[in-house]
């Protein structure tokens, strides 16, 4: 029998590469996407083609929200899923603080939600949550599943109450209920409005018009930053785990925004001369002299986290997981992906 997968956020950058790791391994997958007023997913526009002319149909697709609890009840008693990962979430740290209330429906209570149906399931269904290194906050890196949680954003809390409804509703009703605490992960599926993907558009661009002016916020903020490849694989070893558990998930590896936007500058050979200091900092182009990277105001946010790096000895020695693609690998083929999709629009 082929085990079914219920993946919400299916149309985001993880649920990408989850289907696609969920078929290797002879899944069924249905994914719930939000109603929009274009019909476009563009990440899944290439699993769409592959799949439709499969005699035996694998993939569906359904209607629903994080924020509508009879929806979600109508889908898991309908699909009957043996696993559900659970990656919607509005999950832009700085848009948290714009919209505080709607992160914590979506973020927090939509998690409640879905173990809540889960609970009066009688079929026994396995649940994996997004929790996230922003739950860490303030806390000193290394972080390791021991370390203090000092959650700084709105979404950061958010995902919090989460990891503890996970926790509670493990204990008290024996679910089969995992968090996967992760650390930053990109690929060329980031959405846009991330460092990472901001500046690997902005670096292929440049490498095409030689024009234009990268706006900033804090340069000095560390991440550890690996391949969301390799992450969904730790997704999906938790969730085959005998007894639920929770598990940090990184590279232990870590660089400042700063040091990315030089390494994805290099792909291009492109060398970064840094002036000034704080607010008044500027990047300039060491063939031309040219301003190409300004700090603006308007990407700080109201509180930052500093430092993230991941300690991930638990998940080396349980799940026998550790991240395959280097950070520099990553940057290349974030870069080096744009340029090919600029060329491809300019054909
Ligand atoms: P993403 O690209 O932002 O995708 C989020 C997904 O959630 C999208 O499919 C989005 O749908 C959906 N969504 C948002 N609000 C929803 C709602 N109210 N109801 C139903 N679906 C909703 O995020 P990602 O990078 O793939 O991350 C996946 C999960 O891991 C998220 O929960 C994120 O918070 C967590 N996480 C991510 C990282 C990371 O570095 N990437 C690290 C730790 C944890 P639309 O396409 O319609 O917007
Ligand atoms: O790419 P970011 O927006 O990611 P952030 O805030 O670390 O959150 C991501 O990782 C979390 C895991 O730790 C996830 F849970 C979450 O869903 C999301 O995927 O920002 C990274 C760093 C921050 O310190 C930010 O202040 O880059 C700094 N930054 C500097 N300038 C900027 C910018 N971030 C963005 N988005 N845009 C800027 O212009």
């Amino acid at each position: 029998m082929k085990k079914i997968a219920l993946i919400t956020g299916i149309t985001g950058q993880d649920g990408y590469y989850l289907t696609k790791f969920l078929f290797k391994k002879n899944y069924i997958v249905h994914g719930i996407k939000r109603r929009s007023s274009t019909v476009k997913n563009i990440r899944l526009d290439e699993i769409f083609e592959k799949e439709k002319n499969k005699k035996k149909q694998r993939f569906f697709l359904h209607y629903g929200d994080m924020t509508d609890g009879l929806n979600l009840n109508y889908l898991i008693k309908k699909i009957q899923p043996d696993e559900i990962y659970n990656l919607a979430a509005q999950s832009h740290v700085q848009v948290s603080f714009e919209l505080p209330e709607y992160t914590s429906n979506a973020d927090g209570l939509g998690v409640l939600r879905i173990l809540e149906i889960i609970k009066e399931s009688k079929k026994k269904i396995k649940f994996y949550q997004a929790s996230t290194s922003e739950m860490f906050g303030g806390s000193l890196p290394p972080q390791n599943e021991n370390t203090k949680f000092e959650p700084k954003s709105p979404y950061g809390i958010a995902k919090l109450y989460a990891y503890w409804m996970v926790r509670c509703y493990r204990d008290s009703y024996k679910i089969h209920a995992s968090n996967g605490i992760l650390f930053n992960h990109e690929s060329p599926l980031r959405g846009e409005s991330f460092i990472t993907k901001k500046v690997s558009l902005f670096v292929a661009n440049y490498f095409k018009s030689k024009s234009g002016v990268l706006k900033i916020g804090n340069l000095d903020a560390i991440r550890d930053w690996g391949h969301a490849k390799d992450y969904v694989i730790a997704m999906w070893k938790i969730m085959q785990q005998k007894k639920s558990d929770d598990f940090v998930i990184g590279t232990q590896t870590s660089f400042t925004v700063r040091n990315f936007i030089e390494e994805a500058f290099k792909i291009i050979n492109i060398k970064i001369i840094w002036k000034g200091k704080g607010i008044n900092e500027t990047g300039l182009d060491s063939n031309n002299n040219k301003k190409i990277i300004i700090v603006d105001k308007k990407y700080f946010r109201p509180n930052e986290v500093n430092s993230l790096i991941a300690n991930i000895t638990k998940a080396k020695k349980v799940l026998n997981w550790k991240p395959k693609i280097s950070y520099k690998k990553l940057v290349k083929e974030m870069v080096l992906s744009d340029i090919k999709d600029i060329k491809k629009i300019k054909k």
